[in-house]
């Protein structure tokens, strides 16, 4: 209301300037933009009057034959169909002010001059018709159109995703407030579609963000990922981020070069997406997208509404775009807006563009389009063939006709009597010498002439008919059609004469022309649009990627079953085992070399020492000449021990390593007890050289890749460098025992105490299962443990990086202690039954997980690890104890694993983990002090344990005894 009244008064102030008094009236001039909607105001000719004629009525007496305005009582102008600058661009209005019966009445004469507005009328692009839609009684889900997404991706836990999801419209996620508009959506006239819309919902803004920072152009100021199609028809479509802030805001200058609305519309959003593509219509589309290529990042994206999943790498990303069009009256991108054409013409499902029929013009075709149509009855040129009927009709519109006569190719001429306005001609047996024009006349009252020709051409046969005289049969198959000359012509993928063969091998696409080089490792290629379809162990758009390590298969389905070290067909999951282990499994050790052997064999060992060390005397002169040793990864993750022993320079001495070796010859190893994303834990048991027989928990890495190694070797620094401590006593400590360490080639260990008990995680929730609700016994002592064990950390300035139950063991004599030191974010899982139940472990890399839910903000948010980030990851644990084992979680669907951002966010407005109902308040106030959100405030490890003690009554008597 507002708007128009604004535009009165500006319109009101141009007319006045424009006044010329004429002889008989008054004459002004206004100007209406050709977009105007029906019942914008233009002007107020009483206004224009004033103070002459306050009260009078106004009429339009002339210049308006077809009713584009209307005036109300209050004398305003206002449109009242739709205007079209490209039919008429100026109306010359007569206006009478004042009552017909009064002499005195005023003629205002008022020229309104229509304005072109770029872009308006919209054109009816054939290119883009879309399809038409029949009603139904339920709103349809799809847009104008449906589009799929297809993603193969490698998830964080090793395995490959085929992720298919069809978008689809669910409101309110779709809703188009006109007063706060989500969207800019323009269909331009040549088939481009733009959507922009803001990042609304905060989740989409963590991932949008997460996106945005990791994979941004720092060139195009955007991250951009471009969708190609295949055959090229169609230029690449574009998924873009911009961001609204900093220096990225400039970017946006270039969007609102292509799209001026959006920085009105959209002020409020930091990121805004643009997906802009050139629309398909005929038939389903498909756009292989590329993700730009930068480093490997974890990214957390949500791929359908209940989901979140946790993508390593994505792989493809394929769009297929199906036109689906709109209900009749309907057009948009999400059919929501109503058609204005009239007279039976077509609206464009794409832009709401009118397809006029004969006689109708304007951009509703609401204004008569004087003149006479040719057209036929079969109206579709492709059902006039060889020996059909076809009736000609000549029509006249809005005239009237003096003579109305049909001109045929032969001469003859069909006239109708005066004031007839139509003919129509029926011609028998049409042959292809009629493929002609014949020409429909007109002269009207006035003595105009007008005329329309239409060109019959009969040159196909009928249905299923082919050859010179249109007497053979197509009978093609696959709905191919049946040319006159070429007969059946086949969709892609199809041969033969009736479309009866699939393309050969290694071709596809229309007449198999397509060569399928792309598809790798033994794929075939689908014999329509040459997507690859990849054999056992290969996937990608190329089929050119591996499995990953313990997946093999056709998809990668299957889980590798390979244990010690093997490695794994990522075709058929065959596993080639490392020495002393085989089978199939490789979980059948070799025979050992009888004792008296041994003493045989021991001068022969000492020869093959000396050859040993010529040959390394020698490996590393080879070296010097820079010859790649063979095991990169091993040697490159040695390379970085010396980084280790910088790191813990001020703690760890030179030769560690060695100083803790044992032979493998003194482990026997046992069953599988522990699976981590870079280790796994064996018992076994070991003799030591004064003849004693323990009990040991072996540590190994779970591949040979740098990785693995890393945290092998990290975890060893660190239990070194804790026992070699001088103030470290075994006997008192709550850090995990170190008994040794195995450096061979072949075989890695870390040797450590087996804790009889098992993780704490583990005991708590048999308790659980045991008890109930009832506290673990001990449960607070265990607490007091790993504080303590914090606080010798604390000492050597060491990280542990993820201090949690399944991280704490429990020795035979009830002591918790602290384990797992390796990269901090290697998640054991433990194997229950191993021989006896297979299946646990392939679900082992399943289960695996990044322990966010345990890390302090700065950890989340920079990855700042300290003793004080340790501190917060105890407050967990204390909530572990009290809640016996519950998984911590921060609400929402506890299954959700959110991302770091995210979760920071959520840390960050103070929300913690809530008190559990068992746990007092004096205990939720520690674990509270934990979770402060600077870290400086959080209590150190030994004020931790003063406090705790304070709640265990009697337990300073207990630990004096
Ligand atoms: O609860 P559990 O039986 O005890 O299952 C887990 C699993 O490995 C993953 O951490 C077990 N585990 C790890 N290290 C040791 C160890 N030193 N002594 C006994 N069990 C261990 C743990």
């Amino acid at each position: 209301m507002a708007a128009s009244q604004k535009v009165v008064f500006l319109l009101t102030v141009s007319c006045l300037l424009c006044l010329v008094e004429g002889a008989r009236g008054y004459n002004f001039s206004v100007h209406v933009a050709t977009n105007a909607k029906p019942g914008t105001a233009v002007v107020n000719v009483r206004n224009l009057l004033e103070p002459e004629k306050p009260e009078l009525p106004c009429a339009i007496l002339e210049g308006d034959p077809y009713g584009r305005f209307y005036v109300p009582t209050n004398c305003t102008v206002v449109v009242a169909r739709p205007l079209d600058w490209s039919v008429q661009f100026e109306y010359l209005l007569n206006i009478r002010v004042g009552q017909l019966r009064d002499p005195d009445h005023l003629v205002v004469h008022l020229k309104v001059k229509v304005t072109h507005v770029l872009g308006y009328p919209p054109v009816y692009n054939v290119t883009c018709e879309t399809p038409v839609r029949p009603y139904s009684e339920e709103e349809s889900n799809e847009f104008l159109f449906s589009a799929t997404l297809s993603v193969e991706a490698e998830t964080t836990a090793g395995d490959v995703v085929f992720l298919k999801s069809t978008l689809s419209k669910p409101r309110p996620m779709w809703d188009m407030d006109p007063n706060d508009p989500n969207a800019v959506i323009t269909a331009g006239n040549d088939c481009h579609l733009r959507v922009v819309f803001g990042v609304h919902a905060l989740s989409d803004v963590a991932i949008a963000a997460e996106l945005f920072q990791f994979y941004v152009n720092e060139e195009q100021g955007t991250f951009r990922v471009t969708c190609h199609e295949q055959s090229e028809t169609f230029p690449d479509g574009l998924f873009e981020l911009f961001s609204t802030y900093g220096k990225y805001k400039d970017r946006l200058r270039h969007l609102e070069g292509i799209l001026p609305d959006v920085m009105v519309k959209l002020p409020n959003h930091p990121l805004i997406v643009m997906i802009s593509f050139v629309f398909p219509t005929k038939r389903a589309t498909r756009f292989n997208c590329k993700l730009p290529s930068t480093r490997d990042r974890e990214v957390t994206m949500s791929l359908d509404l209940d989901a979140v999943t946790t993508l390593k790498h994505l792989e493809t990303i394929t769009v297929d775009i199906n036109p689906v069009g709109c209900p009749p009256d309907r057009y948009g991108i999400f059919c929501d807006r109503h058609c204005i054409c009239e007279n039976g013409a077509r609206c464009h499902g794409f832009n709401g563009a009118c397809k006029c029929t004969d006689g109708w013009q304007g951009v509703a075709c609401d204004i008569p389009k004087p003149g006479v149509s040719a057209t036929t009855t079969p109206s579709d040129p492709s059902d006039i063939y060889i020996s059909a009927n076809v009736t000609i009709h000549c029509n006249v519109h809005h005239l009237e006709a003096t003579t109305l006569s049909l001109l045929s190719p032969n001469g003859s001429v069909t006239v109708s009597s005066a004031g007839v306005s139509q003919i129509n001609k029926t011609i028998m047996d049409i042959q292809p010498k009629d493929g002609v024009a014949y020409m429909c006349e007109l002269a009207d009252t006035h003595e105009n002439v007008f005329n329309a020709t239409i060109l019959l051409d009969a040159g196909n046969c009928s249905p299923n008919r082919k050859g010179e005289r249109c007497d053979e049969t197509c009978e093609c198959l696959q709905g191919a059609s049946c040319d006159r000359w070429a007969g059946c012509v086949c969709p892609p993928g199809w041969t033969g004469t009736r479309c009866q063969e699939r393309c050969p091998d290694g071709t596809y696409g229309k007449d198999c022309g397509k060569n399928c080089t792309r598809c790798l490792n033994g794929a075939s290629c689908a014999p329509s649009d040459g997507t690859c379809n990849c054999t056992a162990g290969w996937y990608g758009s190329d089929c050119n990627v591996p499995c990953p390590t313990y997946r093999y298969g056709l998809r990668c389905q299957h889980t590798c079953t390979c244990r010690n070290d093997a490695t794994c067909s990522n075709v058929d999951g065959s596993c080639q085992c490392v020495s002393p282990w085989a089978g199939e499994n490789c979980d059948e050790k070799t025979a050992t070399i009888p004792e008296p052997l041994v003493e045989i064999l021991v001068p022969l060992a000492s020869l093959l020492l000396l050859v040993l060390i010529v040959a390394a005397i020698l490996y590393k002169k080879r070296r010097l000449f820079g010859v790649v040793p063979e095991r990169v990864e091993e040697n490159e993750a040695l390379l970085e021990l010396a980084q280790v022993e910088a790191d813990l320079a001020d703690t760890v001495r030179p030769g560690w390593l060695s100083r803790w070796d044992t032979t493998s010859r003194h482990l026997t190893l046992g069953k599988l007890i522990g699976l981590g994303r870079f280790g796994q834990v064996v018992q076994g048991t070991l003799h030591t050289p004064g003849g004693e027989i323990i009990s040991v928990a072996a540590k190994s890495v779970r591949r040979k890749d740098q990785q693995c190694y890393r945290n092998f070797y990290r975890e060893a620094a660190i239990l070194v460098t804790v026992h070699e401590d001088e103030h470290h006593n075994n006997a008192h400590s709550s850090i995990i025992q170190l008994l040794g360490l195995i450096n061979e080639t072949s075989q890695k260990y870390i040797l450590m105490e087996y804790a009889t008990k098992g993780s704490l995680l583990r005991l708590l929730r048999q308790a659980q299962k045991e008890n109930g609700a009832a506290p673990l016994a001990h449960g607070m002592l265990y607490a007091v443990d790993i504080a303590r064990a914090l606080r010798e950390l604390q000492r050597l300035a060491i990280t542990h990086g993820d201090v949690a139950a399944r991280n704490v063991l429990i020795t035979t004599d009830h002591v918790a202690k602290l384990a797992d030191f390796g990269l901090g974010r290697d998640a054991y899982a433990p194997v229950k039954d191993v021989d006896d139940d297979d299946k646990n472990r392939e679900n082992m890399a399943e289960n695996e997980f990044i322990p966010l839910n345990w890390m302090s903000v700065e950890v989340l948010e920079r990855g700042e690890y300290t003793c004080q980030s340790d501190v917060w990851s105890f407050g967990v644990l204390l909530w572990e104890i009290a809640t016996l084992g519950q998984e911590p979680h921060y609400g929402g669907n506890p299954h959700d694993n959110p991302s770091c951002l995210r979760l920071a966010r959520t840390l960050r407005r103070g929300i913690r983990l809530r008190r559990p109902p068992e746990c007092s308040g004096e205990m939720y106030d520690v674990m509270m002090s934990c979770w402060h959100e600077n870290p400086s405030e959080r209590p150190s490890p030994d004020e931790v344990e003063t406090r705790l003690l304070r709640l265990t009554p009697g337990f300073e008597m207990e630990t004096v005894v």
